[in-house]
């Protein structure tokens, strides 16, 4: 069974940036969904996929039972998507970017700005619902978007380092339809010990 873990703060830790009310709902009623679906999806499609690892999962849909592949996409997607996402923001930030990452950043997209350009713009662009991600993909560091609660472990894709929620819930009672704002904001709550932490485990 998965379960839905805690936040690593509180509710009110990312305000002024993400306010305490959306972070109740999102980890409470959103994220808690997906986790429940996921679990019902995966004890109805049976012994085929009991006890598999939800990385296995993601990155192997193909082998869920049809009548259940969808639930476990969105659900699975959702649940491994949150349970980043949650660990990859902190309290006012963190500055803790590695000489090793800023280097790799540097080397294949240009530099921070470069990454926060290119990284804002496929948030910004992702039509609907979706996610923006900073990915290690066979070495090397990349932008990419997906749409819903897919993820790159669904297309190998490279492992992301860094994601960033662009659904309404994640942001509309604080920035309403203003996603430009909401994702320009975000960059100051940014854990960057953590995702130098998730990039050296890719090199
Ligand atoms: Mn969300």
């Amino acid at each position: 069974m998965f379960t839905l873990p805690d936040l690593p703060y509180d509710f009110s830790a990312l305000e002024p940036i993400v306010d305490a009310r959306t972070m109740e709902i999102h980890h409470g009623k959103h994220h808690a969904a997906y986790v429940a679906n996921l679990n019902n999806a995966v004890e109805q499609a049976g012994a085929e996929v009991a006890g598999a690892p939800l990385e296995i999962l993601l990155s192997g849909l193909g082998r869920v039972p049809e009548a259940q592949r969808a639930a476990v996409r969105n659900n699975g997607g959702g649940h491994w998507n949150h349970s980043l996402f949650w660990r990859l923001m902190c309290k006012h930030g963190d500055a803790g970017l590695s000489a090793d990452l800023a280097s790799a950043i540097q080397r294949d997209l240009g530099g921070l700005d470069a990454l926060r350009e290119a990284f804002g713009k496929a948030a910004l662009t992702r039509f609907g619902s979706g996610w923006a991600w900073l990915v290690v993909d066979k070495g090397t560091l990349r932008v990419t978007s997906t749409a819903n609660q897919d993820n790159p472990l669904m297309d190998d894709g490279g492992l992301p380092i860094l994601a960033l929620d662009v659904w309404e819930h994640a942001y509309y009672l604080q920035y309403q339809n203003r996603r430009a704002e909401y994702i320009e904001s975000w960059w100051k709550v940014v854990n960057w010990s953590e995702v130098s932490r998730l990039y050296q485990t890719t090199v």
